[in-house]
């Protein structure tokens, strides 16, 4: 059954984990932590019992049931928001809380999220405006989020028993900042002070911001696609739930590499026109994984690192992205067709990192069995979906 080979898949990735959350083999649909028979967590080779389980969940998603977490996908997130904008005032309200997210279709992580999705919405304000950012923690931990590339006085940086105190669940922080300088910046936890950074950020939390510029000529197609990389379990345990209990983060028991909170064959097509000019804004919110991210078919310049733009852009078939890393690449779509949009870590693509770039008019050759075996998009087709369409990309 296809579900024990995701599993099994998962367990061979995670050889060289510090952790792994290993479960007994079940039948399909069984992803619930129910019963005397529920999973078996395993953390640095000692079993955790049923009633660790529910400790651990309780701590981080604030219910001892994962049943009882909201669920949310991308049909019912706002891929990206203006705010409200008041004179040259823009404010956002922002609220982290416990989510299960749908990553891949009918695959869901235990994650925190901002309003409700993974990653949060992109945030978009003009360069100059006063941001505010009305942030309310409705985790079961205290948190704080940082403004990365974005020159903010400093108590408005967001990091706690530095520049601020950590906001307790329930409270509320107001951040206030100019958006400058322009480009593709984004946001993120810093943690609470204890030394949880790295495992509040791999539960989910961080998004893009995205500072247009005064003069900036619109790009006919503008994408932002966040890099992330979750240690995810069967059942929907996330390796980062385990901070606080022994462990510090997931380290490198990454199973699953996503795009925009999706993982291949589900992310979204980027879908171009001949003659377009195609912007795509990378942003690595992975804590450890380094991404080598290559487009098929066109040369394209990287006019931007860190969201400054680079005074004589270089044109890359891979731009590397380190870990809070963000790039900007442009290209005209001048090769109709279908091609391929990866990270060149090739356990990154087989594991989730891989979207297709369509020409409108294009469609990828059909075959039911979802390609060669040689070809690495071809992994992806090893997933839960009953749709051979879907898991071979082809949902479009
Ligand atoms: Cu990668």
């Amino acid at each position: 059954m296809r579900r024990s080979r995701l599993i099994l898949t998962i367990a061979l990735l995670s050889i060289p984990a510090i952790i792994a959350i290993v479960v007994a083999t079940r039948d399909d649909g069984a992803e619930e932590a129910d019963g005397a028979s529920g999973p078996k967590i395993e953390l640095a080779g000692a079993k955790l019992s049923k009633d660790d389980v529910e400790d651990i969940t309780k701590d981080a998603m604030g219910t001892s049931d994962l049943k009882d977490v909201k669920e949310a996908g991308p049909d019912e997130a706002a891929a990206s928001m203006e705010g409200t904008l008041v004179g040259k005032v823009r404010t956002f309200s922002l609220e982290a809380r416990p989510v299960r997210w749908e990553y891949r279709s009918g695959q869901r992580i235990a994650a925190w999220g901002y309003n409700g999705q993974v990653p949060g919405p992109v945030l978009r304000a003009n360069e100059g405006e006063t941001v505010k950012v009305e942030f309310r923690n409705e985790l079961p931990v205290a948190t704080t989020v940082h403004w990365h590339g974005i020159d903010v006085p400093w108590q408005q940086d967001g990091v706690p028993g530095v520049t601020q105190k950590a906001v307790e669940p329930g409270e509320s922080f107001s951040y206030q900042f100019t958006a400058t300088p322009a480009g593709t910046r984004w946001y993120h936890t810093h943690g609470s002070g204890m030394d949880d950074e790295a495992s509040q950020i791999d539960m989910g939390l961080s998004g893009a911001l995205v500072v247009r510029a005064k003069r900036e000529v619109p790009a006919d197609v503008d994408q932002v696609l966040v890099l992330d990389e979750w240690s995810i379990g069967s059942g929907g345990y996330n390796a980062a739930m385990l901070a606080g209990h022994g462990a510090h983060s997931a380290g490198s028991s990454f199973n699953v590499f996503t795009m925009n909170g999706r993982a291949a064959p589900n992310i979204e097509d980027v879908v171009v026109k001949k003659g377009d000019r195609v912007r795509l804004r990378f942003v690595n919110a992975s804590s450890v994984s380094y991404h080598p991210m290559h487009v098929h078919g066109h040369q394209a310049r990287v006019v931007a690192l860190d969201g400054n733009p680079v005074p004589s852009p270089t044109t890359r078939n891979v731009e590397l992205l380190a870990p809070g890393q963000t790039a900007d690449i442009e290209f005209v779509a001048d090769n109709p067709g279908v091609w391929m949009l990866h990270c060149h870590d090739l356990h990154h693509s087989t594991s989730g990192m891989s979207l297709l770039l369509r020409y409108e008019g294009y469609e990828p050759i059909s075959d039911e069995h979802g390609g060669g075996d040689d070809d690495p998009a071809d992994a992806k087709a090893d997933g839960d979906d009953e749709d051979p369409a879907a898991a071979a990309g082809m949902e479009h």
